[in-house]
């Protein structure tokens, strides 16, 4: 067994700096006010890459760039010999040894949903953060590029499967560093109990549940690394209670690799049938494969790059990878007045969209509040390394003037 030690932390509420992901609102495990609908949507066929005038649509809602469109249809998860899609087939591998002929999957869902889908059916708060434009893409105001594979939970379990895995692209805005990106691979999974399993049990529906839930992915740790020190921490979803997330160590450091929990029953009940108990969880597919790849930077699983590509192999979860070489990296700090349009997420955008993934990381390095004016400055630092080649000093101060001269115009903070 992985060493995975349970660790309660207050919940996800406390303590964490984090923009968005699935956290609350305002009080964790409060009873929100968003009532599932039972009228079935049809589910969607659409697949393959979506169209230029799908994504990128004029609406005044629309917030997608083409940096983001380029990534749609790549659909790493479905290469059989690129890290994420050799992470998927384990995945799947281990739930068939684990429960033969039991478990769906799916991996070809098209990533344009509606916010019913996204939001609306697995009981998102109408106030929650993740509905901001700040925190998704959206296509127009009814329309978003999934972001997470929970979207199609509901869909799912009104098709009537009541064990299943959903691979998919899934897309962010959210801050940059070594494991964030805007686009990335999720995989859901979903599994209904009937009451005779938990009478079979000997035990209530919720803990039958949790127990089977936390023994599948605990097995998934050790089938995937073997022993690696993980821990459970307490969590919020608004669409599973009790809620956990699972932590890995990695690289000095704890890296969140998955968020699960018992199924809120209203969802099961209104797109399911009555009288059953349901687990979920929502894997990051790109976490796991940097612990078992041993990966640094996330944005390498973009490269196309044969030096990084032809180190791995369909079926082969012993592959490490080898640095090619390390280039050197090239630091630029910014210090700007924030202003009403200025948000973390809003820069990483417009940082991403001019320097790519020449970006690395973007880090608030300091912030002060004038005391007179009320003013607030924050200094950012922008770290740019190429993950293939040495970067010159005129290519880098090139992106770095445009940067200044757009969150000057566009997010209208005055630069320091
Ligand atoms: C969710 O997305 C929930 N839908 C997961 C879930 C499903 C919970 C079913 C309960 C039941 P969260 O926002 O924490 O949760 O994201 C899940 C995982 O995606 C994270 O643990 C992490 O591994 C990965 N992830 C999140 N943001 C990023 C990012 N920007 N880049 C790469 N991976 C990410
Ligand atoms: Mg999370």
């Amino acid at each position: 067994m992985p060493a995975c030690a349970r660790s309660v932390r207050a919940s996800a509420f406390s303590g964490r700096v984090c923009s968005r992901a699935f956290q609350p609102v305002a009080r964790p495990g409060r009873v929100h006010a968003v009532a599932p609908v039972a009228v079935a949507a049809p589910v969607q066929l659409k697949t393959g890459k979506p169209k230029r005038e799908d994504v990128i649509t004029g609406s005044p809602d629309n917030n997608i760039s083409d940096y983001i469109y380029d990534k749609m249809g790549v659909d790493l998860h479905r290469q059989a010999d690129h890290p994420i899609g050799i992470i998927k087939q384990a995945i799947y591998d281990y739930f068939e040894k684990r429960n033969p002929g039991m478990f769906k999957t799916f991996d070809d869902r098209y990533p344009i949903v509606t916010t019913h889908a996204n939001f609306d059916e697995v009981l998102v708060p109408k106030d929650h953060v993740s509905r901001s434009p700040n925190d998704t893409y959206y296509v127009d105001a009814n329309t978003v590029l999934r972001c997470h594979t929970s979207a199609h939970q509901a869909e799912t379990l009104r098709a009537g499967h009541p064990a299943f895995l959903v691979t998919g692209d899934v897309y962010r805005r959210d801050s940059i560093d070594s494991t964030h990106y805007p686009v990335f691979h999720q995989m859901e999974g979903v599994r209904v109990f009937t009451e005779a399993e938990w009478t079979a049990a000997g035990a209530d529906a919720t803990a039958l549940a949790e127990k089977d839930l936390k023994d599948a992915l605990e097995g998934l740790a050790k089938h995937l690394f073997g022993d690696v020190e993980c821990r459970w921490i307490d969590a919020y979803f608004p669409f599973t209670n009790p809620s956990f997330e699972l932590e890995i160590f990695f690289k000095g450091k704890w890296l969140e690799v998955l968020g699960c929990g018992v199924m809120e029953q209203v969802i099961l009940d209104a797109n399911y049938k009555p009288g059953h108990k349901a687990w979920a969880f929502g894997l990051g597919l790109e976490r796991l494969a940097m612990v078992l790849f041993d990966v640094p930077d996330i944005r390498l699983f973009w490269s196309g790059d044969d030096r990084f590509l032809k180190q791995f192999k369909a079926g082969d979860l012993t592959a490490r990878f080898k640095p090619y070489s390390k280039y050197p990296s090239c630091y630029k700090d910014m210090a700007f007045w924030v202003s009403p349009e200025f948000s973390e997420n809003n820069l990483c955008e417009l940082v991403r969209n001019i320097g790519g993934d020449l970006v690395e990381e973007v880090t608030l390095i300091d912030n002060f509040t004038n005391k007179k004016t009320g003013r607030t400055s924050n200094c950012y630092r922008i770290v740019y390394r190429s993950m293939e080649r040495s970067l010159t000093d005129e290519e880098i101060n090139a992106i770095q003037d445009k940067v200044r001269q757009q969150v000057a115009d566009v997010l209208k903070v005055e630069l320091r």
